[in-house]
């Protein structure tokens, strides 16, 4: 092909990541940028040069299409810590709009952030079936900085958009085809992809369809107002609190309507950029970046790589169908894997099945699901008090009671009923599964797989690992964790693994401050305020205080066990450190505690003094942070940020502040150190003394988040 027929077909490799490509009068600018065709620098050069070359060409229109397992999934959120990278994305995207051929952008996979930008600037979007769509950029501390603020809403309507890019959530094809995000839907595959857009784009070119360009079209933001936009403002006030991207997402939006009125588009865009800006850097927007990689580096586990073999879980075990067992048996139903869920006798099963029935209903009820849904995922749920009918299971998940004795001889049994090769799990909260583990012949298929209440909702999942556990039983604890929508992360074996362990630490200041004159409200409120969805106090109200408690051994030994002997079992029966309403669950303190507390600590000679808000900040966090250390030191956890993952996930660390680990590398190693060296000498107790890691890396500069074990 000639150099001359070259720029007339205008086909070939434009950047390192974008090529042109002609299927007869439809030129195909294509994207190649594994492993999720982010928008890097030389991506938004392909894209400015690729549009010039097919737009001097014959071609009559244009696909942009990529290669690979998706659509654009965004900008390169890793270019985001370096200086910027000329071009900009505006020149692309402008080019594409003002193009005077139609361009066709043929989506599969994640049209996400940019990418979703970039398409919105095409005259016309078809997809595949189980393509998604989405402007995730709330979830990294950020708004949508490529025009989506301006154009979704133009497309979809001021409130779903908002509600699309608070969320941050992506939609399937059958609801963007619904609200006019896409033109058609072309097939299942890639091949239908490809030939429905050529397919779409030469009608379009000889039907001459008129394309108005989406910053024209102001009709679907009239009627959207300050009433409108208060509205929208109350009902995410919950769920944003403390994040300070949503509110800027809001303001955006409502430059949108503001300046449609007027016809300047640009304004409007201006106006986002601004605000993007406010936003770009932010503490918030790099904690929150930090946990976006985070996450992806817990998946990897250094000597159990990606192609380690693993069992195929095609029927899973469950045995006790209590708090957890019901909600871990949904997992595996909601994604079709059925269940085999075995309790000791017929009452306590149907109680079970019950819970679940009426946690799938509710669900239903909100419109989560479908009740046909409730039924398919019911009829997954084969129950049983017979341990043997787990022969034919490939995963067991044990969720008896937190006893050793009975763990190891309901294990015992297991390693008798199981075939070989199963994994055997054990859904403990703190106890060692390695002793566990020596109830089998076979403790390489033993391993931890704690899950977090509840069950079924709680994405957090730490995958223990024991000095037998094989690669394959971890290699399949982890990716099963992640297919259930779960967040794995792995740990070796301690008292109460890396979450528990830390949050005893919290709980033992928790207490002692309350000895001392602080009150549960008073400690709640300032852990509350700091991010968290609620304080230790009123978790231990809603997990129940009577887990774990022993009434044949209780002996006043402890407040909770006080409580507890006083008939108090928290939000269940109504009354725990707080009294909750019966309808409202509202809670209020209880003077009747707050004396409790009183006579507590003067029979012990505790001194009743002032505490402050910010001693209690320090005492419930600097031991966490402390904790965290150790853990690391010992090389329980892999890095600091399966830490903060771990804490994000599974105890509601609020992400915009990165985690315990991140949270304290930015306060400074040696400002938390001294903190913890003035608690250390001040109140005494072994979580108090330093951390040898934290010690070390506070000499050196070093970073908790950062560090490797
Ligand atoms: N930038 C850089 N790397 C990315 C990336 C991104 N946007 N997305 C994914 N990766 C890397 C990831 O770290 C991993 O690397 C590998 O790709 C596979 O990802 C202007 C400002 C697309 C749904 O927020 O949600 O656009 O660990 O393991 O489970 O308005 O990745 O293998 O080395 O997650 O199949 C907005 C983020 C950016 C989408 C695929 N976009 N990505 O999930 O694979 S901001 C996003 C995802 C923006 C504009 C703004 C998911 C995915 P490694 P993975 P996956
Ligand atoms: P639970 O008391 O609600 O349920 C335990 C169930 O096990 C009961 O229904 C009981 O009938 C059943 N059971 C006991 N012995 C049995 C046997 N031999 N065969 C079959 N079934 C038997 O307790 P839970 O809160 O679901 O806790 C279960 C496990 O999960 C414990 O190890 C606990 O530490 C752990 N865990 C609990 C939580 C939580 O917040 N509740 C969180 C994570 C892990």
């Amino acid at each position: 092909m000639t150099q001359q027929d070259q720029s007339q077909t205008a086909e070939g490799q434009i950047t390192e990541s974008v090529r042109l490509e002609r299927r007869d009068d439809v030129a195909l600018l294509i994207v190649n940028n594994p492993p999720v065709n982010v928008l890097s620098y030389h991506v938004r050069q392909g894209l400015i040069d690729g549009m010039a070359a097919a737009e001097s060409s014959d071609a009559s229109a244009i696909v942009l299409i990529c290669d690979g397992r998706t659509f654009i999934a965004g900008a390169d959120i890793t270019e985001f810590s370096q200086p910027p990278k000329p071009p900009a994305l505006v020149p692309g995207q402008e080019a594409m709009e003002n193009c005077s051929k139609p361009v066709v952008a043929a989506i599969h996979g994640t049209s996400l952030g940019g990418g979703l930008e970039v398409a919105l600037c095409a005259h016309f979007r078809v997809a595949i079936s189980s393509a998604q769509f989405g402007l995730p950029e709330v979830k990294l501390g950020l708004l949508p900085g490529g025009g989506g603020t301006q154009r979704l809403p133009r497309i979809t309507g001021p409130q779903r958009a908002l509600e699309m890019m608070v969320s941050g959530d992506p939609i399937g094809a059958s609801e963007a085809l619904e609200c006019g995000l896409i033109n058609e839907i072309v097939g299942d595959s890639l091949a239908d992809l490809e030939a429905g857009a050529v397919a779409f784009a030469r009608r379009a070119a000889a039907e001459n369809m008129p394309r108005p360009r989406i910053r024209d079209r102001n009709e679907r933001l009239e009627g959207f107002g300050t009433e409108q936009f208060a509205a929208f403002r109350a009902s995410i006030a919950r769920r944003t609190r403390g994040f300070e991207a949503p509110e800027r997402i809001i303001r955006c939006v409502e430059a949108a309507v503001s300046t449609a009125a007027s016809g300047d588009f640009e304004a409007g865009l201006a106006a986002e950029a601004r605000i993007f800006g406010e936003l770009m850097g932010s503490s918030q927007a790099n904690a929150q970046q930090y946990y976006f990689f985070a996450e992806r580096a817990a998946q990897k586990v250094p000597d159990v790589p990606r192609d380690t073999s693993q069992v195929d879980i095609a029927r899973v075990g469950i045995l006790g169908a209590g708090t957890m067992g019901g909600g871990i048996a949904m997992n595996f139903a909601n994604i079709g894997i059925p269940v085999t869920l075995v309790e000791r006798d017929e009452a306590s099963l149907e109680r079970g099945l019950a819970v679940v029935r009426r946690n799938y209903e509710r669900t239903a009820a909100r419109g989560g699901i479908s009740s046909d849904d409730v039924q398919t995922r019911m009829d997954l749920l084969r129950g049983s008090t017979d341990m043997g009918d787990f022969a034919d299971c490939d995963l067991m998940i044990e969720a008896v009671f937190e006893n050793m004795s009975l763990k190891k001889d309901v294990f015992a049994q297991l390693d008798d009923i199981c075939k070989p090769g199963a994994v055997l799990a054990t859904n403990t909260s703190a106890l060692n599964v390695n002793e566990i583990a020596s109830a089998t012949s076979r403790p390489q298929d033993v391993v931890g797989m704690h899950f977090f209440s509840p069950a079924n909702v709680m994405r957090m999942l730490e995958v223990v690992r024991g000095d037998a556990t094989s690669r394959t039983a971890i290699a399949t604890a982890m990716s099963i964790g992640k297919r259930i929508g779960k967040t794995p992360v792995l740990c070796g074996v301690c008292h109460g693994f890396i979450g528990n362990r830390m949050l005893f630490m919290r709980g033992v200041e928790a207490d002692q401050m309350l000895l001392e004159g602080a009150t549960p409200a008073q400690v709640d409120k300032v852990v509350y305020d700091f991010g968290f969805p609620m304080g230790p106090f009123a978790m231990r109200d809603l997990a129940g205080l009577d887990v774990g408690w022993n009434p044949d051994t209780s002996s006043s030994s402890t407040v909770r066990e006080v409580l507890c002997e006083s008939g108090r079992r928290g939000q269940k029966n109504g009354r725990g450190y707080y009294i909750y309403d019966p309808d409202t669950r509202a809670s209020t303190p209880d003077p009747e505690v707050t004396q409790m507390i009183r006579d507590f600590a003067s029979e012990r000679g505790v001194t009743l003094r002032e505490v402050t808000d910010a001693e209690i900040g320090e005492r419930c966090l600097y031991p966490i942070v402390n904790e965290g250390a150790k853990i690391l030191d010992e090389g329980i956890a892999l890095r600091g940020s399966d830490v903060d993952v771990t804490w994000i996930n599974g105890y509601g660390w609020p992400m915009y502040t990165g985690g315990p680990m991140y949270w304290a590398d930015e306060i400074g190693l040696g400002e938390v150190l001294d903190r913890i060296r003035h608690y250390d000498q001040t109140l005494g107790g072994d979580h108090w003394t330093p951390s040898p890691l934290l010690e070390r890396l506070a000499a050196e500069g070093g970073s908790l988040a950062r560090y490797e074990s």
